[in-house]
């Protein structure tokens, strides 16, 4: 099954969430970078990427917005693909779980694992995480809450097929235990061992009949299959398995790496390779669990995407600004790899104007003006070599060595560090050789002419090793040097293939430098401008929905007596039901539970926390509140929520008291 001759290689499958930020790029720039390494070795690569398009919050935004759940995710896949070509990602395939031969692959996977009796019926009771899409047991929760986002949880009951998980732990723990080199970083197979397999892997529900918005199980049709066999089925479906040709599988299976994000890690070890056992198929030869862009502290999550703050997460605006190749090469080289990083507007701003317009702009520059100026733009023969050349010659004929070394080990940033530790000893050699003072004396010509052509070499197998990284800059350099013409690793296997006698063309600035300072200003100004604008249309729209409740606005409270205050009944109430009001933006209509009785509340807090957030948490009522309408839905009281920066937070009461509890 070893072909060393193809290299295969996956993103997870994106949410369309629409909230694209810096932080979901970071993926799929990692596996792009990777791909076009090895396409460059000369293997033969097939990129995979795509979004997960099924399941229950994909229907309720779809249903929220009045449009068909594919109409919904249509908009967002072609904005994702948008971001994806404006960052040069070289995939194969762009597979959507919405594709018909997904779904026949799908559909097909489903029904052997069930004639085989790895799945079977049952009934499902269990804690369920709307956001995660994902239930849980009693003891999986995290102090109550879904251990992988730590949202509230509630209980589901329903009809549903299982995926017989216990029947492979130990045959997950032989893949472990005999491929080392499986699960990594290896911190991650000690934790899949210790807080999953140990603790006894559960069988896994599988289908569901609550949610219309999936695949249909061919032989049962009231049940959808639920996401996680959908969306890890689409390794193997984008390569045509068992949905007409799979000329494509039979090349590529299995595959060399799936690169994921630290939080999915255990679909990927654990239920993606019980998956492949049951259905007798090689399994994957690497899965990597990367960690997060941190912004702020925060992974950027969906739901916080509000929060106040001054740096920049738009993918395509930071492209725009600055250009692709910056975007590119901060992700690949600030996060150590298998560890969290963090993004700040200062970090990126200092990252591009040191490595890349100072230590590599600057050295095309210098080079190719010094050989427009001297030699009239001509590559000069390398006459006279001198003992100091041969430290500078030695790192950059070992670069592709040590370069391929750390992709191997999926070290990306480790091999950019490599490759500027080449651009750094070619600006340390151009102040020790000082060619402008060779330039002055005519008999040091012959020196001036090594010199330079050392740079220029030098210059070419470093931009030639960037190409997989910064594509188009690196492209850029290369045809400043004459090279027009794709370019694999094998032109740089040895010092020297830079042909003297070529035309060198002087290079404009590649990466302009940055005014660090002056443009933090800039960025923080504008930000805070945008966020001004955006809480000006939120109050406004807030106080139109108080007017509409007849409720006089009160900006200045005036001093009140204890009995003033006692007349207002706060309770504690539980969020059993809640969706958007119909054509508001910002109202959400809330069925509460206060023990022995039941309210309607509705509440202008949807910017701020989905319908499927809110249920199952604890609020506190204004329980004595006059009933009052907004967009004609009735309210029946208030809940309490407390101001933070731009946003609201709800007022949550401690979990021990109970629903209907009077506060004081
Ligand atoms: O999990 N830093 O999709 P997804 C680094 N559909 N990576 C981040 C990140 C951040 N701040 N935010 C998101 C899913 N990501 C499933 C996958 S695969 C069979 C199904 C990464 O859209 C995240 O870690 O939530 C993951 O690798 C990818 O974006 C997609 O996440």
């Amino acid at each position: 099954m070893e072909n060393k001759n193809t290299f295969y290689i996956t993103t997870p499958i994106y949410y369309p969430s629409g909230n694209w930020h810096i932080g979901t790029c970071y993926t799929t720039v990692v596996c792009d970078a990777i791909a076009r390494f090895y396409r460059m070795t000369g293997r033969e690569v097939f990129f995979l990427t795509g979004t997960d398009e099924h399941g229950q919050k994909i229907q309720a935004k779809a249903k929220e917005k009045g449009v068909t759940p594919k109409e919904f995710v249509d908009a967002i896949v072609s904005d994702l693909k948008e971001i994806w070509k404006m960052l040069d990602i070289s995939y194969d395939r762009f597979i959507r779980t919405t594709d018909p031969d997904h779904i026949k692959t799908v559909q097909y996977v489903f029904k052997r694992l069930y004639e085989n009796g790895d799945i079977y019926k049952s009934r499902y009771e269990g804690w369920y995480c709307t956001e995660c899409e994902s239930f849980f047991t009693e003891i999986q929760l995290k102090d109550g809450k879904c251990p992988d986002c730590g949202r509230e949880v509630h209980m589901e009951k329903e009809e549903s097929y299982f995926l017989r998980l216990s029947k492979y732990a130990d045959r997950i723990l032989d893949l472990y235990k005999n491929n080392p080199d499986f699960l990594q970083p290896k911190s991650r197979m000690n934790e899949m061992i210790n807080n999953f397999i140990k603790p006894g892997l559960q069988d896994l529900c599988v289908s569901r009949t609550s949610v219309k918005w999936g695949i249909p199980v061919e032989f049962d049709p009231d049940h959808t299959v639920y996401v996680w066999i959908d969306a890890l089925s689409n390794y193997i479906s984008a390569l045509g398995y068992k949905n007409g040709n799979q000329e494509l599988f039979d090349k590529f299976w299995p595959c060399d790496l799936h690169m994921t994000g630290k939080e999915i890690i255990r679909f990927h070890a654990i239920i993606w390779p019980a998956i492949l056992m049951a259905l007798d198929l090689p399994l994957p030869k690497r899965v990597y669990g990367h960690g997060w862009l941190l912004i702020g502290g925060d992974k950027l999550s969906k739901s916080k995407q509000d929060k106040i703050s001054t740096e920049l997460t738009d993918p395509k605006e930071i492209v725009v600004r600055y250009g692709k190749d910056a975007l590119r090469y901060f992700l690949l080289r600030e996060i150590p790899f298998g560890s969290d990083g963090a993004y700040s507007n200062e970090a990126f701003l200092n990252r591009i104007n040191s490595d890349l317009s100072n230590d590599l702009g600057n050295l095309v520059s210098r080079t190719t003006a010094m050989i427009y100026q001297n030699f009239d733009g001509v590559l000069p023969a390398p006459c006279q070599k001198e003992p100091v050349d041969q430290e500078l010659i030695c790192l950059a004929e070992g670069l592709l060595e040590a370069v391929t070394r750390d992709i191997e080990e999926i070290n990306v940033p480790k091999a950019l560090s490599d490759i500027f530790k080449v651009v750094g000893r070619a600006n340390k050699y151009i102040d020790e050789t000082t060619p402008w003072v060779l330039a002055k004396e005519p008999d040091k010509k012959g020196r001036l002419a090594a010199v330079l052509y050392n740079l220029a070499e030098t210059i070419r197998i470093c931009a030639t090793m960037l190409l997989p990284f910064i594509p188009s800059s690196a492209e850029k350099i290369l045809a400043y040097l004459g090279i027009t013409e794709k370019v694999g690793f094998d032109t740089i296997k040895g010092f020297g293939g830079l042909n003297s006698g070529i035309t060198i063309e002087k290079a404009q600035p590649i990466f302009p430098r940055i005014d660090v300072k002056k443009e933090i200003k800039e960025i923080d100004e504008m930000m805070i401008k945008r966020h001004k604008e955006a809480q000006k249309t939120l109050q406004s729209a807030d106080k139109n929905a108080e007017k509409s409740a007849n409720k006089p606005v009160i900006d200045h409270p005036e001093e009140i007596t204890i009995d003033d205050f006692f007349k207002t009944e706060l309770r504690v109430a539980l969020v059993t039901a809640c969706e958007k009001v119909e054509k508001s933006d910002k109202l959400l209509k809330i069925q509460l539970s206060l023990g022995d009785e039941t309210r309607q509340v509705v509440s202008g807090i949807a910017k701020y926390y989905s319908p499927e957030e809110l249920v199952g948490k604890k609020v506190v009522l204004v329980a004595n509140l006059k009933t009052a309408k907004l967009r004609g839905v009735e309210s029946q009281g208030m809940i309490l929520c407390g101001e933070c920066g731009d946003t609201v937070k709800l007022i949550e009461p401690d979990s021990s008291l109970k629903e209907g509890s009077k506060i004081r």
